[in-house]
């Protein structure tokens, strides 16, 4: 029971008998147990690769058990689609303006900060991180945790334990960090209260190494390129400069693990690292499985579409084999609460740090606003008294989250937390609109994969951004006319006042939320 449940109760004593029978019905209700939240982020997990979202590439049961009994976010977005800045956003319910942390390379975050974990703790949670933090600072305001160090390895990984200490763990990161998950929520919490997990994994971040039993899976699939594969990225300069092209950049033995003793690639090294962390019978599937597929790569010397077409094939396939192990983990997880009575009062929510791009535009990675990265999935089980089921089309985001959990625990959502309760949809009680308008605002240039600096404004209809620092370039789109966003409108004169209108929300957003890089509406003025 929490500060604010059991202050209600003693309020309750010493009124009148008709009072005192309405508080033993209160009483009665306040004996419910609290809600307890497990919340499952996975890292680039895309809603294009789950099926609960898009029925077109592969099977995620376990996913689609989470959406069928409870609820599925259509319209779920990131404020910076970024895996340091999109936790930061998370855990504070703030824009990265307002958290301070804006990118993976420069960052530390201040973790003085105000947290939901941390709110949660004080009003009596038992609180659990485990896998991927990513945040630089060591997590605070938990009971309990151990994380991978940066990125993370997936075979054989290293963690770091709350005694400061690194030990390494034998096995298949994904289903290590479902164990511990587990360990905690069974043997470690003081089950007396109720508690809130964080189950953070590395997958499906690059460079997609599959657990070895899931290797052969989904060899016999192809699929068909995007339709705009092959972008030429017109009046859109900023996506003409990115260094994230899968027929450019996506490497050969790194991404593709085509590896032989007589080639090397810019990453080969880096590669070896991963694979050099295996043991002897992980390593040996491995070759045997990829042995033949490199000496027939190799041997065919495809060149132009056909080695696009290739590379974009065993992409899909590596992903889709470690998506595999991550919805065979959820479903333990799942299993796990529903064997131990839990799931009436838990409410289990799925998501990732951002979307991916699944060759659209040419493109595997994340980082701009546009629908692929900007889009993160959401879909959430809920617990008894949370009556909503189906479709939610109200525009979320990430900042979100955390005013949410808040609330479902009884606890009061501080004032300064940017992010909405989503607890009135998931009630039931409010319909589909939450606000007008979401602000983006991605600040990691230059850097990997050189996407531009830029911010800008989405609404239900149309999307506005500006690229800045080394270009001054504004992009609108109609995302019911354009939904891959190929033809940027802006500038063009029917579409003035819809650009005026997005700039004063635009403008409106910077000053609600704060955020100091902001553009001049007056030198924009055209
Ligand atoms: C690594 C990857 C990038 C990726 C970033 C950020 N390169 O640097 O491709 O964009 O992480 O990803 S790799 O060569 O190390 O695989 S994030 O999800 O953590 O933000
Ligand atoms: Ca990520």
């Amino acid at each position: 029971m929490n500060n604010l449940q059991s202050g209600l109760i003693l309020s309750l004593t010493g009124l009148t008998a008709v009072a005192s029978l309405a508080a033993c019905a209160s009483q009665k209700k306040e004996e419910k147990k609290p809600y307890n939240i497990v919340y499952i982020m996975t890292d680039d997990h895309t809603a294009q690769m789950m099926s609960c979202y898009d029925k077109r590439y592969m099977e995620t049961p376990n996913l689609d058990r989470i959406a069928d009994e409870g609820v599925r976010f259509t319209n779920s977005f990131v404020a910076n689609s970024l895996s340091g800045p999109s936790r930061a956003c998370m855990i504070t319910g703030k824009h990265s303006c307002a958290n301070k942390f804006y990118d993976n390379s420069t960052c530390v975050f201040d973790s003085s900060q105000q947290t939901f974990p941390k709110l949660l703790q004080k009003a009596g949670y038992q609180t659990a991180l485990v896998g991927k933090w990513h945040l630089e600072s060591l997590p605070t305001g938990f009971d309990y945790w151990e994380i991978v160090p940066g990125q993370g390895d997936y075979y054989n990984p290293d963690f770091i334990t709350q005694d400061n200490d690194t030990i390494r763990k034998h096995g298949y990161l994904t289903n290590i960090i479902t164990d511990d998950a587990i360990d905690w929520m069974e043997n470690k919490r003081d089950k007396e209260k109720p508690f809130c997990i964080l189950i953070h994994h590395k997958a499906i971040h690059r460079n997609w190494l599959s657990d070895t039993c899931n290797l052969r899976l989904y060899e016999d699939k192809t699929f068909p390129l995007p339709d705009n594969f092959f972008d030429d990225y017109e009046g859109r300069p900023a996506a003409a400069a990115q260094e994230m092209s899968i027929v450019k950049d996506m490497d050969m033995i790194y991404d593709l693990k085509m590896l032989r003793p007589d080639k090397d690639s810019r990453l080969r090294s880096l590669y070896e690292s991963y694979i050099g962390r295996m043991d002897k019978e992980q390593r040996a599937a491995w070759d045997r499985f990829y042995g033949p597929i490199i000496e027939e790569f190799y041997r065919s010397n495809m060149q132009g579409r056909e080695l696009a077409d290739w590379k974009f094939q065993r992409y899909m396939r590596d992903y889709m084999k470690t998506v595999k192990s991550l919805d065979d983990n959820v479903g333990r997880v799942l299993d796990y609460l529903r064997d131990n009575d839990m799931l009436d009062n838990t409410l289990v929510v799925y998501t990732s740090d951002q979307g991916f791009y699944m060759g659209e535009h040419g493109w595997f990675d994340k980082r701009f606003m546009y629908e692929e990265s900007m889009r993160t999935p959401l879909i959430m089980r809920l617990p008894e008294g949370l009556d909503r089921r189906g479709d939610i089309d109200a525009m979320v985001q990430n900042i979100d989250y955390a005013p949410t959990f808040l609330e479902l625990a009884g606890v009061e959502v501080p004032s300064d937390i940017q992010g909405l309760s989503l607890l009135p949809l998931l009630k039931g009680e409010q319909t589909d609109t939450l606000r007008k308008s979401l602000y983006y605002h991605f600040y990691e240039y230059p850097a990997e994969h050189m996407v531009k600096r830029h911010y800008g404004v989405r609404t239900d209809r149309y999307k506005l951004i500006h690229f800045y620092n080394d270009i001054d370039h504004w992009e609108l789109y109609d995302l019911q006319a354009d939904p891959t966003e190929m033809r940027n409108l802006y500038g063009l004169k029917e579409y003035a006042s819809v650009t005026d209108s997005l700039k004063t929300e635009l403008l409106r957003l910077q000053e609600q939320y704060g955020d100091p890089v902001r553009f001049s509406p007056d030198r924009d003025k055209e």
